[in-house]
């Protein structure tokens, strides 16, 4: 069992938790809020003693840290998956260790779900199906759309791409291409840059599967001369603070939230699983959307 592993705790006299997290990287705003809040939620002050490892959006990194977490026999393991497969092996050597492990953020696709203790994170599939309602309500006419994917293989690059169909039903949308972008603002300028040497001033529409393509992307837009907002309608996943800076300044024109301050309700989850409580097995946070008016309005108090 996971009892006398650690140290005992501070004033509150429970036993500090040592807990390893295996962060994806840090790719983008959204991420870095999300880390933000692991950390907060999973301080000393609250009993835990946290083993942060960030994977750099490699999965064999991300396995290896999960695995050196076993190797020190940590009382959890928190896992942001970088993509859906590849999971059996690692977390059977968790359960055979009796080391619980908690999801957050993406999912994944096992086997055997009792491999994990529970998932909390946003639901990706609906986020795409708002996006993809906005698109299909703004192209009124014959459309042509080009799309930033997130990291291929992840949970919210495969989500938001079926959500997104399942919303644009029916519109006159063609999409003329769809390439990852790697959730970066590097990769989204980059990629951004070929679509329009491709296909030019035929692409009306872009679809980026988040706020930091998107903003990557504005600087391709610009640089070839045509206007982000106007000339190329902008919808983008996220709501970070600079998504929402963008939609308010008309760059972007429509943004759909995915909330990533999770902490708390991880943390809460670990003490739960490890003191053997019963959890739900998953947790969904609630999200909202943004026209440019609404990000006017939300902007001050947008935190991340
Ligand atoms: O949308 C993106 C980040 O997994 C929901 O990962 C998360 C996604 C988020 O890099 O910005």
């Amino acid at each position: 069992n996971n009892a006398g592993s650690s140290g005992t705790g501070g004033s509150g006299g429970g036993k500090t938790l040592t807990v390893g997290f295996a962060q994806t990287g840090s790719e983008s705003g959204w991420r870095a809020a999300n880390t933000q809040s692991m950390k907060d939620a999973f301080s000393d002050a609250n009993g835990f003693k946290l083993i942060f490892n960030a994977a750099d959006n490699k999965q064999e990194a991300q396995i290896a840290a999960v695995r050196s977490f076993i190797n020190q026999k940590v009382d959890a393991i928190v896992i942001a998956p970088i993509t859906v497969d590849g999971w059996d092996d690692v977390l059977k050597e968790a359960k055979d260790a009796k080391i619980p492990v908690i999801l957050e953020d993406r999912t994944i696709n096992v086997s055997d779900d009792s491999l994990y203790a529970a998932w909390v994170g946003d639901d990706f599939k609906k986020e795409g199906e708002t996006a993809g309602a906005w698109a299909k309500q703004t192209a009124t006419s014959p459309t042509n759309m080009v799309v930033l994917e997130g990291t291929t293989g992840s949970a919210p690059a495969l989500d938001r791409a079926t959500g997104f169909k399942a919303g644009a039903t029916g519109a006159p949308i063609t999409t003329l291409d769809s390439q990852t972008g790697n959730f970066t603002r590097a990769d989204g300028k980059t990629v951004m840059e070929g679509f329009l040497q491709k296909y030019g001033n035929k692409i009306q529409m872009l679809f980026a599967q988040n706020d930091d393509m998107g903003l990557g992307a504005l600087d391709a837009i610009t640089a070839a001369g045509l206007t982000p907002g106007k000339d190329i309608k902008i919808v983008t996943i996220d709501a970070t603070h600079d998504g929402l800076q963008a939609l308010a300044d008309g760059k972007f024109n429509y943004v759909v939230e995915c909330n990533p301050l999770l902490g708390p309700q991880v943390a809460d989850l670990v003490k739960k699983v490890v003191a053997g409580e019963s959890v739900p097995k998953t947790q969904v946070a609630t999200d909202q959307s943004f026209t440019q008016e609404q990000a006017k309005a939300a902007l001050p108090d947008r935190k991340y």
